[in-house]
């Protein structure tokens, strides 16, 4: 099922392949010797990649490789890092099933591991930073399995998932507030749980979950912006109804103006699949020569092909790099940029995937009101002295 081991090693194999063709291998995107980051200009002056105790950023200038190590892994959540003890935590399944669960990890284990490359980023990440994103090896047992160890009756058509972290809400209804308490909760559809690729997972990078990513259990659902991947996860539970929790229906939304049926009508809808994307990360420079570092975000379509503009030149082609083509990794790319000249400049990338759909500009998400899902192609500007 999805990347076994076996299918990630003929992924390495394959890209050994390359080499041996004679064709280019990728460069490691670590800094070599003498080469230096050419500073953005738009970026903030006094750059905190720890803006408060439970928020932190990756600082996407720093990027050294695919897999983004677990201490720079960005974290950000509504009511702070709750701790539970992998020791005697359980995962209780409960609801519209036909047995009632309560797991624990090695019970979980039992039922079946498998591992994906995942790359994720909050529905929030937008320029200039771009922080709030990042990419993993992720461990785990596939959410299907345990649905179907618990047996979904066949009126369920909801799978709600709730956090160990609880906060103080105020939930409005018509004129009226109610102050409660409640965890973080995120929803599937029946049919989302069955058929994402959506995992339950434990591990990370080889290692268990870090309490800032969910130690001991979490959602990943691949592809998916950050919000669903549910950390510190307790409870599964199966409704008939859909779940209209605060963090599903209302705070994680977007409000767009689409063509429907040839009316402009104006959409409110939850944040699902990653929207195609990419950004440019960092240049540097080394003796003379120019490089350009970039990163692809989406929902795991193919990507046809990733381009850098410089100023107002032609669309020019970067080169994906071979070890990040997992269907759901982050993809990274580079791009030579030859001939700068001393002066400010502005680059930009734009990826196309595989089905035409190209990254749109900031003008032409104009119709989309809330900040939410911001994937416009993301001009830098540098000045080479
Ligand atoms: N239990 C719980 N899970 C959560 C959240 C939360 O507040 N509580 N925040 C979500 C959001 S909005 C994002 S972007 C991701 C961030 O995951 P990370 O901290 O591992 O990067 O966690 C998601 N899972
Ligand atoms: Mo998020």
């Amino acid at each position: 099922m999805r990347h076994s081991r076996r299918e990630v090693l003929k992924g390495s194999l394959a890209v050994a392949g390359l080499s041996m063709l004679g064709l280019p291998e990728w460069a490691m995107p670590a800094l070599a010797q003498g080469e230096v980051v050419v500073p953005f200009t738009e970026w903030p002056e006094n750059f905190n990649t720890n803006p408060a105790a439970d928020r932190r950023l990756l600082d996407v200038r720093t990027i050294t490789g695919p897999i983004t190590p677990a201490d720079q892994f960005f974290t950000t959540q509504h009511y702070g890092h709750p701790v539970v003890d992998p020791a005697t935590f359980r995962l209780r399944v409960s609801g519209m099933v036909d047995r009632e669960l309560s797991l624990s990890l090695d019970d979980l284990r039992a039922l079946g591991t498998t591992d994906l490359v995942a790359g994720f980023e909050c529905s929030g990440n937008r320029r200039p930073l771009q922080g709030l994103s990042g990419n993993a090896r992720w461990t785990g047992v596939p959410l299907r399995a345990v649905l179907d160890r618990a047996g979904l009756e066949a009126d369920a058509h909801e799978v709600v998932f709730f956090g160990a972290d609880r906060g103080p809400e105020s939930v409005e209804f018509r004129t009226q507030k109610f102050d409660v308490e409640q965890q973080y909760g995120r929803s599937l559809t029946r049919g989302q749980a069955m058929t994402t690729d959506a995992l339950l997972a434990f591990a990370m990078n080889g290692e268990p979950l870090t309490r800032h990513q969910g130690s001991p259990l979490r959602l990943l659902v691949p592809g998916w912006y950050g919000a669903p991947n549910v950390k510190w996860l307790a409870e599964i539970h199966a409704q008939d109804v859909a779940y209209l929790g605060k963090f599903q229906t209302r705070w994680y939304r977007t409000l767009r103006g689409e063509t429907i049926n040839g009316e402009m009508k104006w959409t409110e809808k939850p944040i699902t699949r990653q929207q195609l994307k990419s950004f440019i990360a960092r240049i540097t420079a080394v003796g003379g020569q120019h490089r350009v570092l970039g990163v692809v975000l989406n929902d795991g379509t193919p990507i046809r092909s990733v381009e850098v503009k410089v100023d107002d030149g032609p669309w020019q082609p970067a080169t994906l790099d071979p070890s990040t083509r997992e269907k759901y990794s982050w993809k990274l790319f580079t791009y030579d940029w030859r001939g700068a000249t001393p002066g400010e400049h502005t680059l930009v990338s734009r990826v196309t995937d595989a089905n035409g759909l190209v990254q749109p500009t900031l003008e032409d998400l104009a119709n989309k009101k809330t900040f939410l899902e911001d994937n416009s192609q993301h001009p830098r500007t540098v000045v080479i002295s």
